[in-house]
């Protein structure tokens, strides 16, 4: 009867005209009759946000074609899938990044262009999707598109906030935090699946049952939310292939709290259904550090559960025999984030398929990785068992059981060392019993991936020590990198132009490596022309925005000095302003003949700091203060600016990035995992400053010392450092700018005060005033390459060039071959 009805829907289709077209005529068809009928506003009378929309609904209707048939072609190959499990997606604006990818822009835009509508307007009318917090999320979001593009059979899953990371207002140099309702509008990149829905249990308590005469364990749950399903299309560039991005809500569930209304309370009984909501309302903004909060192990536990009952019911779909799951499911923890999924995994296969325990064991250990984004113990997850205890009862037992098994294994391995044993040990005793949810992952996991060469060094020799000479072969690293889909062909479509002519072809937006061929070319006079072009044009643009943010007027001939990232005090924004302040002081203290020999520069800083962090949120204030007293001092003019660009986003940072010329990436050694901001500086042409840490470290290799401004102590260094403290390393005009900040030259000296005396003596734990000295001398280098016009372009061109490596492609590569073990799937066209 389905192979009948099968064969009705072709003929269908035939007679329908096949697949949406994507002439401009087509287009413009489809776009008017969404006006229409999706958007319900007149043909004749629609605006640029209308456009939007229905230019969107038109995109959508493609991408859901290809879904289809990406999603039918896995389904009969049967390939084995990657599932990427992550808490946080920082996916921004999906219109111009999936016409792309669909390779129908240009389309697009003449047929908007024929309605009277211009493309980069309209594209601006989108809100910019943020269910993130900063790098670890961004990097989802860069790897599903390599996903998508390399046709490899994978899905990811996450949770569906209502509430994106707060928008970040400044009012008088404070940040304040605002809700970023982003739903309001519409969404229409998602496809709310009504009827994909799961019941996801908490609470209640653990009983046993007999089953034909064994006892086995019936976790019997106090509430039940359901899970509904919100697709997201990820289409790939150059390939028909379609992934999904599933994201979980939070429903009432209709078996939700019966008793309630049973006693006839009926309103309280609605009210307390709608609270089941709240699981997925809210994204925690305080990247790093959810220790103990009920509601965030709600939210992980929620998103785990519903997306291995999924993973589990498609796999049932074709298969019956456990053992073989593993050779067709691998599962990816982003961070130990969704760890729980671990004893989730064991729950199912012990208590509701009914295996053995160590069968079940055996099958969990081929299916996990993980990738750790910390360097910091302090920065590892940690459950109290209390809590854990009574939101997941069976979970807590598991875990037990899971670390009994293990205790003995390491009993057998190292002896009776307890000091080793209470290192290892899933459990930590003290004061908060808890669950170390690291240390749960990476007994379980196949593969522990660190970020960056450097990162894995410190987690073999510090944080995963113990761990490592257990299982030396666990431990590997991918080193990260980011889509040029987006950060160069979405957000710089001249230089995008430029290289593929220059390259004589646009096979490079696949296949990266290409981008190597320019090197030739970078001393060639016509190039570097074209190229300052592209340059000069997208720095007028970053001006013009800057003067409607910030009312700063900033001259496009003076360096574009920025540093966009989150505010942390490990990241340094403080060294960046200080440096700074001594720029204003020296230029304060100059005659007018040396005035002239400066290099003007605008100084550009952009970033959240999480609501409850105080030094971040003081760093933010003096940025505000030290360019209020800059920007308006005469006697310094254009030769410095200080400006600082509030709620940075995805979508603000495909603006700044092409319109930077230097960009700063100045951690402490040995605390930036990675790093990924400066891979997207460095393949739009600008220049980098940096020290030597995370992903740094391996750019310098690829591009050459000589290519970049480095300074800074080395990652072996900073302990040593750190010890003689910064009163016997720090320069003298180090001591200089901080009491410049202490006596209040920029106002708000009681405020400060903690910021300075943070930097005093043997303070300076983030060794500002060892690396100031040296700071400056690669500050005085890119001054002076800057004024050499021929030799700044050259590095410019190179670093484009050399950045082939820091693509996602490479990455993602990288782990289907080394630790998931998947192979593409490409969907015929
Ligand atoms: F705490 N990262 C992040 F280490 O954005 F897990 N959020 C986080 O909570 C953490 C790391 C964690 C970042 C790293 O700081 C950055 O260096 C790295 O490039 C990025 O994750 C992606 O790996």
């Amino acid at each position: 009867e389905s192979g009948e009805r099968r064969g009705k829907a072709e003929r269908l289709f035939r007679l329908m005209d096949g697949f949406r077209r994507n002439d401009p005529v087509s287009l413009q068809k489809d776009i008017l009759d969404h006006v229409e009928f999706t958007v319900a506003r007149s043909r004749f009378n629609f605006d640029d946000f209308e456009a939007y929309q229905a230019l969107s609904h038109s995109i959508r209707d493609r991408l859901i074609e290809r879904w289809h048939d990406t999603q039918q072609y896995f389904k009969r190959k049967d390939p084995k899938r990657l599932y990427f499990l992550s808490l946080e997606f920082l996916m921004g604006r999906s219109l111009s990044n999936s016409v792309i990818n669909l390779g129908i822009r240009d389309n697009c835009a003449d047929a908007l262009n024929q309605l009277g509508f211009e493309f980069e307007v309209v594209a601006e009318q989108e809100g910019d999707g943020a269910l993130g917090n900063g790098g670890l999320a961004r990097l989802s979001a860069c790897q599903m598109d390599s996903l998508a593009t390399m046709d490899f059979p994978a899905w990811g899953y996450g949770l569906r906030y209502q509430y994106g990371l707060f928008r970040q207002v400044i009012f008088d140099g404070f940040q304040y935090e605002q809700p970023d309702y982003w739903l309001n509008f519409g969404n229409p990149w998602e496809i709310e699946r009504v009827h994909v829905s799961y019941a996801v249990k908490f609470y209640g308590n653990v009983e046993e049952e007999l089953l034909n005469g064994e006892k086995c364990k019936v976790w019997v749950p106090g509430e039940m939310v359901e899970a509904v399903a919100y697709d997201n299309p990820i289409p790939g560039y150059g390939t028909r292939n379609t992934i999904n991005l599933r994201l979980w809500a939070a429903k009432p569930s209709d078996q939700h709290d019966m008793e309630s209304f049973n006693t006839g309370d009926y309103i309280n009984a609605v009210i307390n259904r709608q609270g089941a909501e709240t699981i997925s309302s809210v994204l925690y903004p305080d990247d790093r550090s959810y220790q103990g909060k009920e509601l965030r192990l709600k939210q992980q536990y929620f998103f785990v559960s519903a997306s291995l009952q999924d993973i589990i019911r498609r796999f049932k779909d074709s298969h019956s025999n456990f053992d073989e799951f593993p050779d067709k499911v691998a599962l990816q923890l982003n961070d130990t984030h969704p760890s729980l999924a671990i004893p989730e995994v064991m729950r199912i296969l012990v208590d509701e398929e009914h295996l053995e325990w160590s069968r079940a064991w055996g099958i969990v250990c081929k299916l996990f990785s993980l990738t750790s984004h910390t360097v910091l113990p302090e920065g590892l997850e940690k459950v109290p068992v209390d809590l854990l205890g009574s939101l997941l009862p069976r979970h807590l037992q598991i875990i037990y059981d899971i670390n009994f098994f293990f205790m003995e294994d390491l009993k057998k391995h190292f002896g009776l060392d307890y000091d080793r044993l209470s290192r290892m040990s899933i459990v930590e005793e003290g004061a908060v019993k808890s669950i170390r949810m690291a240390n749960l992952s990476i007994v379980c996991c196949h593969t522990v991936n660190g970020v960056s060469r450097v990162h894995l060094e410190l987690l073999k020799t510090r944080v995963f020590k113990d761990f490592y000479e257990l299982w030396p072969q666990k431990f590997q690293f991918k080193t990260n990198g980011v889509t040029q889909r987006r950060w160069i062909v979405v957000s710089n479509p001249s230089l995008c132009s430029l290289i593929s002519k220059w390259l004589g072809t646009e096979a490079w937006i696949r296949d990266v490596d290409l981008l190597l061929g320019l090197r030739e070319h970078a001393a060639n006079a016509d190039l570097q022309q074209e190229w300052n072009m592209v340059r000069r044009v997208n720095k007028m643009r970053l001006a013009e925005y800057i003067e409607t943010m910030s009312g700063i007027k900033v001259s496009p001939d003076a360096m574009f000095d920025v540093q966009t990232k989150r505010i942390h005090e490990y990241k340094r924004q403080l060294l960046n302003l200080l440096g700074i302040i001594h720029r204003y002081d020296c230029i304060k203290n100059m005659n007018m003949n040396e005035r002239r020999k400066v290099v003007p520069r605008v100084c550009i800083i952009g970033g959240k700091a999480a609501p409850g962090y105080e030094i971040a949120k003081k760093i933010i204030k003096l940025c505000h203060a030290v360019g209020e007293k800059i920007n308006n001092d005469s006697d310094v003019g254009d030769l410095l600016k200080l400006v600082f660009i509030p709620d940075y986003n995805v979508s603000v940072a495909e603006l700044v990035i092409p319109g930077s010329d230097l960009s700063q990436h100045i951690s402490t050694a040995g605390h930036e995992p990675s790093g990924t901001g400066s891979m997207k500086f460095l393949m739009n042409g600008c220049l980098l400053l940096a020290t030597a840490d995370g992903s740094t470290i391996e750019i310098i290799e690829e591009i050459g010392e000589d290519n970049m401004f480095t300074f800074g102590a080395k990652v072996h260094e900073v302990p040593a450092l750190r010890e003689k403290g910064s009163a016997l390393t720090a320069p003298l005009q180090f001591a200089r700018v901080v009491r410049m900040v202490r006596d209040g030259y920029f106002g708000f000296k009681d405020y400060f005060k903690s910021l300075c005396d943070a930097l005093d003596g043997n303070g300076d734990f983030y060794l500002l005033g060892h690396d100031f000295g040296s700071y400056l001398e690669a500050q005085a280098e890119a001054d002076k390459a800057f004024v050499d016009r021929e030799k700044w372009t050259r590095m410019s061109i190179l670093s484009t060039a050399g950045s082939g490596r820091f693509s996602s492609d490479r990455t993602i590569g990288e782990y289907a071959e080394k630790t998931w073990g998947i192979e593409p799937c490409r969907c015929p066209f």
